[in-house]
């Protein structure tokens, strides 16, 4: 186990994993001007992969990227091809984006290395750190493509899906230096992992509102990504008939309006959300005759969510038809409700009760994360760090280093309590951290 660590040492850890956040939230390493944008395989991943490589390097780890363009830090352990325990999280972003979504767990999880390379500490198995290339979806039209390769469940995708750039998938893997036939290489077998974890900003209200620094994850809310493409009739705006229009537009809004009143019906962890819009011709004196739009539906429960998508989609092609318009509605992804492991999540509040002092606060995610993918191939568990007014997603995003500190603690923590049999029941009050 580890010596006695100074809190100034851990404080000083715990404000260098933020100032390392906050350094990747800017160019090279964002492919926007004055905000973060980092979508999967553009410039920005590149300079941000070999800067993560350079910091892996630093706390011991021997660095590699996988078939999808994941990169992989590992630190071997005592007992040769053991089961490894992977730590991640992702490392795009969405479009102006915020700093600590996905990218505090992966420089949380090399610091939590450099803190067991810094005491020579080997444990009986290795630790693999990943950092993801694209769980937002903020590029191609689907998400987890890369903990879906990892996990070997990404199956025939599509490699023609395209961005808004037209550029596909296919050729933006090989613009990387990687080929698609490649992907089938990053699937990782469920025999070589031990299990997974991944500390992430809460991207809620709850443990702001609470007072708390960090909060375990028992589920994962599951989520549908649909397309919508809505066809009537594009005209001139000054000389088309009110009553004579087809007007996609129309049709659109009031179908955005449908599904807030869907749900809106249903319990407070069902959501649907219109993301994207994008209206054809797009003139200002022409009648739209094309929209197309994301929807976003979820819920902690499956019979609730899939209950919202079958009231939504009925509601939709009834507006369709009293509108005279076309609707095709495709459903892009179905990523179910995800529980996480019950012995590791008692672990992490273990470890989080006593890093805190006070019992940890359980919660469940209304955000997407990599952890759902992996669970297909391995058990997981997630650490939510507070964030400022629960906001993510959004510039603003912010969070506090004490609060770091506190996880990367627990989460160092956790790592070496695993090495016991039975982890879930014995928690290591007697241990240094
Ligand atoms: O959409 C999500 O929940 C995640 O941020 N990808
Ligand atoms: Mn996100
Ligand atoms: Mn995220």
């Amino acid at each position: 186990m580890i010596g006695q660590i100074t809190e100034d040492v851990w404080s000083a850890r715990g404000r260098r994993v933020v100032d390392r956040c906050d350094t990747l939230g800017m160019g090279p390493y964002s492919d926007m001007e004055g905000g973060l944008f980092r979508p999967y395989l553009g410039p920005a991943h590149h300079a941000t992969i070999e800067r993560l490589t350079e910091w892996m390097t630093q706390a011991g780890l021997s660095v590699r990227l996988d078939g999808a363009g994941t990169l992989i830090g590992r630190y071997e352990g005592s007992v040769p091809n053991a089961p490894a325990l992977v730590i991640g999280s992702h490392i795009d972003s969405v479009r102006d984006g915020g700093r600590y979504d996905g990218m505090l767990g992966v420089v949380l999880g090399i610091e939590a290395v450099a803190v067991l390379h810094a005491e020579s500490l080997r444990l009986p198995y290795a630790i693999e750190v990943v950092g993801f290339g694209d769980e937002e979806g903020s590029r191609f039209p689907v998400s987890m493509l890369t903990s879906r390769a990892f996990a070997g469940t990404l199956g025939g995708q599509d490699l023609t899906l395209c961005d808004a750039a037209g550029v596909r998938l296919d050729d933006a893997l090989a613009a990387f230096g990687l080929s698609s036939r490649s992907l089938p290489d990053a699937a990782r077998s469920p025999a070589d992992l031990r299990a997974y974890l991944e500390v992430h900003i809460e991207q809620g209200p709850v443990l702001e509102a609470e007072r708390r620094s960090l909060g375990v994850v028992d589920a994962i809310a599951g989520q549908y990504r649909f397309q919508a493409t809505v066809r009537g009739t594009a005209g001139h705006a000054g000389t088309m008939a009110m009553s004579l229009r087809r007007d996609a537009l129309a049709a659109a809004a009031e179908m955005v309006l449908a599904i807030e009143t869907c749900g809106r019906a249903g319990p407070d962890d069902l959501v649907a959300t219109v993301g994207r819009m994008e209206v054809r011709p797009g003139a200002s004196n022409v009648v739209p005759g094309e929209v197309v739009f994301t929807l976003d539906i979820r819920a902690g429960n499956d019979v609730v969510r899939g209950r919202a998508a079958d009231a939504v989609c009925a509601a939709l092609h009834q507006i369709a038809r009293r509108r005279d318009v076309s609707l095709d509605l495709v459903r892009q992804q179905d990523l179910p409700a995800t529980p996480c492991d019950p012995s590791l999540t008692a672990a992490m509040a273990a470890a989080v009760a006593r890093t805190t002092g006070a019992a940890a606060r359980h919660l469940v995610s209304g955000a997407g994360h990599d952890a759902m993918v992996l669970a297909a191939i391995t058990p997981v568990s997630m650490l939510f760090v507070r964030c400022a007014g629960g906001i993510s997603h959004h510039p603003d995003e912010a969070v506090e280093a004490g609060d770091v500190t506190l996880a990367l603690r627990t989460l160092v923590h956790v790592v070496q309590s695993l090495d016991t049999p039975d982890c879930a029941t014995r928690t290591r009050s007697d241990h240094d951290d």
